[in-house]
């Protein structure tokens, strides 16, 4: 037995003499170093009488009491998180102590993104129907949880999207004309045409490439955040994701990852009611995507999508302290797909046109913010009809320029992925050309850059 006590303090000295050395080595100290727990052995050199009710659970994986209840804990625990909200359904404050208390032009800003960002997807989205481009995706009911978060983030912060986040970009000042390059894969385009529409990306704007397997974006934005810790720099990332992606076990991986390496990303999901056809009764069983996060150990909100200040307000908050703090944050913005899924999509198969009418008549963000803009004697109709007609010529200009411009060389299709191209992709660039030549009726090489 003695022999058996000194082993086990041997083993306790070297593990200690371990942690110790791993910690010295590290410069990257947790900020939330978690406390150590006292080991002590309750009793053991004890005699009698015992009292069980003294002991203290010693696992490392749980700080907790023993209970004598054989009891479950209830999947509802943590049930029916409330939604964060500034602004009711008619635009106005609720709480004046919540109110951003932006500017007009700050507010006429949010606006004319949001807006712009609609009449984009209006066009783009008829230029898939009638062949002119291969696919689109709408964000139709969206663009609050887009402007609010974009406008709470630094322009250095990274931002890692999903698909469905084009008002991001917008409001980080990508072009019209490079929407359009790339949804056409012209010449112009950032890509060089060799993604699928939507798949936007853009390094001067910290805006990583978009990639269409779901959720592999949030373990690589947690090794992103982890990466900017490790660099001082203050920056954050922030992960945009739907609640259908959620499901998948790269969230997991992310989340994980990020909390326990205790990185400054912000974890940003869009649960606007659908997974293409499934709808959210059918993705989970807990109270959504905001429930999760206790789990992971991350703070965690729920907000009205739908509401551009209060998603303002959540971003501002959780970017400033996940930066100061060094700990990941999870907002679950609740929104509503107005539009199809793609353009591969008819939601009429599976939800009823009252149901989004409803979104579309009677909870809008972009109607919310104009209630506000009204009542503050900002907006009013002379100044929409000019806006709808301004932003209508700016998309429809850079639209026929898009379609105009020549495509990327044939070629580029193989170049980037190695910095020499190496033999299997020389011989599949010649085999194209041998292909292209045989079959040149179906190929108007004048189309293409030379
Ligand atoms: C790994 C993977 N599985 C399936 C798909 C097909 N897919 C594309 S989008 C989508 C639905 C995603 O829904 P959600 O995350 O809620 O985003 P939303 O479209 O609603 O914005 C699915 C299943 C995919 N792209 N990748
Ligand atoms: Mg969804």
């Amino acid at each position: 037995m003695i022999l058996k006590m000194a082993a086990v303090r041997r083993m306790m000295k070297l593990y200690g003499l371990g942690f110790h050395a791993i910690r010295q080595q590290t410069s990257l100290r947790a900020s939330r170093v978690p406390q150590q727990r006292a080991f002590h052995v309750n009793g053991a050199q004890r005699q009698q009488p015992f009292d069980s009710s003294v002991e203290k659970p010693q696992f490392p994986g749980a700080s907790a009491e023993f209970v004598d209840q054989l009891e479950f804990i209830k999947p509802n625990v943590i049930s029916g998180i409330p939604i964060y909200r500034v602004m009711d359904r008619q635009g106005q404050i609720i709480r004046p102590t919540e109110d951003p208390q932006l500017s007009k032009d700050t507010v006429l800003n949010f606006y004319q993104k949001m807006t712009l960002l609609n009449t984009m997807d209006r066009i783009l989205y008829e230029s898939q129907r009638q062949g002119r481009i291969s696919f689109y995706m709408t964000n139709y009911g969206e663009e609050g949880t887009h402007i609010g978060s974009a406008a709470a983030l630094n322009p250095n912060d990274l931002v890692f999207g999903q698909y469905r986040e084009a008002g991001v970009l917008m409001f980080r000042g990508f072009p019209l004309d490079l929407f359009m390059a790339q949804c056409y894969a012209n010449a112009d385009d950032l890509g060089k045409g060799r993604q699928m529409p939507v798949h936007y990306g853009s390094r001067d704007l910290n805006f990583v490439t978009i990639s269409s397997p779901l959720a592999t974006q949030l373990p690589q934005a947690a090794g992103a955040a982890y990466a900017l810790k490790r660099e001082n720099s203050n920056r954050a990332v922030i992960c945009y994701f739907g609640e259908g992606a959620a499901s998948e076990g790269d969230a997991h991986a992310g989340f994980n990852f990020a909390a326990t390496l205790e990185c400054p990303l912000i974890f940003f999901c869009r649960n606007n009611g659908y997974a293409i056809s499934t709808p959210t009764n059918e993705q989970y069983r807990g109270d959504g995507i905001a429930a999760r996060g206790p789990g992971y150990g991350m703070m965690s909100i729920r907000v009205d999508g739908n509401d551009v200040f209060a998603v303002y307000n959540a971003t501002k908050e959780a970017r400033r302290r996940a930066v100061a703090e060094n700990q990941p944050f999870l907002i679950e913005a609740m929104t509503y797909r107005i539009g199809h899924h793609s353009t591969s999509d008819d939601s009429s198969a599976y939800r009823s046109v009252d149901e989004v009418n409803y979104w579309d008549k009677q909870d809008h963000p972009i109607s919310r913010l104009r209630h506000y803009m009204t009542a503050h004697g900002w907006w009013g109709e002379d100044e929409e009809r000019a806006w709808r007609k301004q932003s209508r010529k700016l998309v429809m200009e850079a639209f026929e320029r898009a379609e105009r411009r020549l495509k990327p060389h044939p070629d580029l299709m193989f170049t980037d992925v190695y910095e020499e191209m190496n033999p299997g992709l020389q011989k599949q660039k010649e085999s194209m050309w041998r292909h292209i030549q045989q079959y040149k009726e179906h190929y108007p090489l004048d189309l293409y850059d030379k």
